[in-house]
């Protein structure tokens, strides 16, 4: 920006760029008003996906099966073992000792979309499968 001295006449463009710039921020302000209740989160901020399993006698009980999760949702996932082992999420890389007869708790928030095993890793036995999208 260059100055200008005071016994100059003011340039004649000026009044012309102070309109613009003040329509440019009119406008600016109503497309953050209209931007506000269409702003749909990709997962319901602060829910958290409560999942249990059971590994007993061998096999995880009512089978390997794969869950849906929601993209952005914390997960709760409860593990329940009758050996001593650990509780490994595959691709979010979580990792849980649990003793036998006891539970095991992995908390995560599902920011990555994909399909991850979760096995008890020392017996290498599957729990479940967690479906991220
Ligand atoms: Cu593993």
């Amino acid at each position: 920006m260059t100055a200008i001295r005071p016994d100059q006449p003011r340039p004649r463009l000026a009044p012309l760029r102070t309109a613009a710039v003040a329509g440019a921020v009119v406008l600016l302000a109503l497309a953050g008003c209209a931007a506000r209740p269409s702003a749909a989160p990709t997962g319901t901020p602060g829910a958290v996906r409560h999942i249990e399993l059971t590994f007993a006698g061998g096999a995880v009980r009512g089978g390997v099966s794969r869950i849906p999760v929601r993209l952005g949702s914390t997960v709760d996932l409860d593990v329940h073992s009758d050996v001593t082992d650990e509780v490994h999420l595959h691709g979010y890389n979580r990792m849980s000792d649990v003793r036998a007869g006891a539970s095991t708790t992995l908390e995560f928030v599902a920011d990555t979309p994909g399909v991850f095993e979760v096995e008890l890793e020392q017996r290498g036995s599957q729990l479940t499968q967690l479906e991220v999208s």
